[in-house]
């Protein structure tokens, strides 16, 4: 890479970072939102408990331009679009039944799939089930079981 080509992608970022408030490193920005993706599959407890050491929360999705964006974004980073989706912070862990986001916002939107949330064997956490014919479908939400292993999203505002 050439030094200008870099020096060029420094000041792109510093000129986003003053518009708009600026994001840690290995993190994405999209307005004033810094998202970060892992593609190693780990349980929904271990995501949410690496988004907090980053400073972050698992995603959560309180309108259907939320859920696009994550998605989107998701389908920008992955080769295969059937690979498993991600967690995201929606669970009913504490108590069956009533969901809420791990980041402390209300539950105020769904977008279930089709006959979800079932709790099949006792499921309490939330991912894309990412099945159907387009990609309206592919972002209704499934509660898994939480000891399944998936990429996950975080998200953290910029800062100014
Ligand atoms: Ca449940
Ligand atoms: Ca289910």
């Amino acid at each position: 890479m050439s030094s200008n080509f870099t020096i060029s992608l420094f000041l792109l970022a510093a000129i986003a970072c003053l518009s708009q408030g600026c994001c840690p490193e290995r993190f994405m920005q999209v307005g004033n939102r810094c998202y970060y993706y892992n593609s190693d599959k780990v349980d929904w407890h271990d995501a949410r408990h690496a988004c907090n050491r980053l400073g972050a929360h698992l995603v959560s999705i309180h309108n259907y331009e939320d859920s696009r964006e994550v998605y989107v974004l998701w389908k920008s980073l992955v080769d295969e679009s059937w690979d498993k989706a991600y967690w995201i912070g929606l669970h009913d862990v504490q108590n069956e039944n009533f969901f809420e986001w791990s980041d402390g916002t209300p539950m105020d939107y769904s977008l279930w799939y089709p006959g979800e949330p079932n709790n099949h064997r006792g499921e309490d956490c939330i991912s894309p089930l990412n099945r159907g014919s387009n990609d309206f479908d592919r972002q209704k939400w499934n509660d898994f079981p939480c000891g399944t292993r998936k990429p996950y999203f975080c998200r953290r505002s910029a800062t100014s």
